[in-house]
């Protein structure tokens, strides 16, 4: 999977337009800005605090594949860390709202090798709402040094996406991180990552709260979060909620359907 014949450029200035926009996504500090200085060449302050990124910042790099001399300018967005998306702290609202209204053709998702349990908790949220989404294992040498070992293809075969191992601080393997995410864009690559299945006696709330909604709002029908929505209602997530009575449902980009 490696690439060897790839390579990132930085600092690039004199670019006539971007082919492809990343997200950068993660907990807090598991190497986000980490990555993105590292693929960009910018200076956004890293490390807990008061490095910690509370807004989104946007970078460009270039991807060459030197074999065909293919170029791609990419946009990177290094977004603040969560440990969730159910929208409580302004950083939550700032990266699900970016995930859910704004236009991105791959979500990267960033794993804490050191602290997988954790990663694992927001990645089942961010499944919920797009498909577009390629994982990148950071931090394996803290896990080496910790006698952490992560079983990387039975964790892509569970998962059902790829996962690529990385160090963001020395920018080992970062190449084959944005080859696999171009193949995913280009559909080259399926990623279909899992979603979690609800206990029977939600599962049955929720399809008895459908059929009250489809009636109110058919347009809903066939939308693919049409179960996610259910459980943001459940939940009395404000954004949602306002959405769906003003019938602007439609500024959510369904990047499931993409
Ligand atoms: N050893 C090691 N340290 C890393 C790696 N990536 C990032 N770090 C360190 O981890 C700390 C946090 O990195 P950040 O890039 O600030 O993390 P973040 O995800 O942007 O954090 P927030 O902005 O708070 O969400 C910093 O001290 C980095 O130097 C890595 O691959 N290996
Ligand atoms: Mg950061």
């Amino acid at each position: 999977m490696n690439c060897e014949n790839c390579k990132i450029i930085k600092n690039i200035k004199n670019y006539t337009k971007i082919d492809y926009i990343i997200a950068l996504v993660g907990n807090p500090n598991v190497g986000k800005s980490t990555l993105f200085n590292t693929l960009t060449g910018m200076k956004v302050k890293v490390g807990n605090w008061p490095g910690k990124t509370v807004s989104k910042i946007e970078g460009y790099f270039e991807f060459v594949k030197l074999q065909t001399n293919q170029k791609y300018v990419f946009k990177i967005i290094d977004l603040p860390g969560v440990y969730s998306i159910l929208s409580f702290t302004p950083e939550e609202e700032i990266t699900r709202n970016f995930l859910l209204t704004s236009n991105y053709d791959i979500c990267i998702l960033i794993l804490d090798s050191t602290n997988l349990h954790q990663s694992l908790v927001l990645a089942l949220q961010v499944f919920e709402i797009t498909n577009n989404v390629i994982a990148a294992l950071n931090l394996i040498d803290e896990a080496k040094r910790k006698g952490i070992k992560i079983d990387i293809s039975q964790l892509e075969q569970k998962l059902k996406l790829p996962i690529i191992p990385i160090i963001a601080q020395t920018g080992y393997n970062i190449e084959t991180l944005i080859d696999q995410s171009l193949q995913v864009i280009q559909q080259k690559i399926k990623s279909n990552p899992i979603k979690y299945s609800l206990p029977p006696e939600l599962q049955n709330i929720v399809e008895e709260i459908k059929i009250e909604l489809i009636e109110y709002y058919p347009e809903l029908e066939n939308n693919p979060l049409l179960r996610w929505i259910i459980l943001r209602i459940l939940e009395g997530d404000k954004l949602i909620i306002e959405l769906i009575k003003n019938k602007k449902l439609n500024q959510i980009q369904i990047s499931l359907t993409k």
